[in-house]
């Protein structure tokens, strides 16, 4: 398995679940900065130009962080990475799609990206703002939802990665003071071996 990655983008939280399942795997670096995402070595494995990117040992190519997190997750049933119980399985995905595709594609991808919703320029403040709130808004569920828990959905899921790599934009790339809950997981996170390695890994320490 090979993950193409960018350091402390949103691919960080596969990393981590590589790490967690511990089976052998290679990285490739994808420089989005510098617009390697958008050249054809890159489009020709993903034309969506994003990572998290997984090329798997049969060759083919998996996207979308839930996609990947959940094949992970059941290709090694071993490392408990999904509850047992249907209905904790249900609000793990509940968790997962929210860090996903609300935390970060909605509220984030404003804050990092806000050319992409707005072809005003003078707008890209407002638009931020937006972000911020949608952002704020979002660690105050995921706070609810960790209330009296160490992970989401009890033990360690591949929703908590994903809720991770949110949490980790916020305290440490915006500077957010993140509600109780929250920065507890966050430093819970930071404290499992494989999360530390990396972080390593990546140079975000
Ligand atoms: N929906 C995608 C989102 C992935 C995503 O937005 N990745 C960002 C990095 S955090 C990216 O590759 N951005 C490059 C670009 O948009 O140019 C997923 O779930 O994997």
């Amino acid at each position: 398995m090979k993950l193409m990655y960018s350091p402390g983008a949103c691919s960080v939280g596969i990393h981590v679940l590589l790490e967690e399942i511990g089976r052998p795997y290679e990285t490739q670096l994808v420089n989005l900065r510098e617009g390697a995402q958008y050249k054809p070595e890159f489009t020709s494995v993903n034309p969506k130009s994003k990572v998290p990117t997984l090329l798997r040992d049969d060759g083919s190519v998996l996207t979308e962080y839930p996609a990947i997190a959940y094949w992970l997750a059941r290709t090694n049933p071993d490392k408990k990475l999904l509850p047992d119980d249907v209905d904790a399985q249900a609000r793990m995905i509940e968790a997962l799609d929210y860090a996903v595709a609300t935390i970060h594609m909605q509220g984030f991808t404003r804050i990092f990206r806000p050319a992409n919703f707005t072809p005003n320029p003078d707008d890209e403040d407002k638009v931020k703002e937006r972000g911020k709130e949608l952002v704020e808004k979002g660690f105050a569920v995921m706070d609810k939802t960790l209330a009296g828990k160490d992970y989401l959905v009890g033990s360690f899921s591949v929703a908590d990665s994903a809720l991770f790599y949110t949490e980790f934009w916020g305290a440490k790339r915006m500077n957010m003071q993140l509600p109780a809950n929250c920065e507890a997981h966050l430093n819970r996170m930071l404290a499992r071996p494989a999360v530390q390695k990396v972080m390593q890994q990546e140079g975000l320490n």
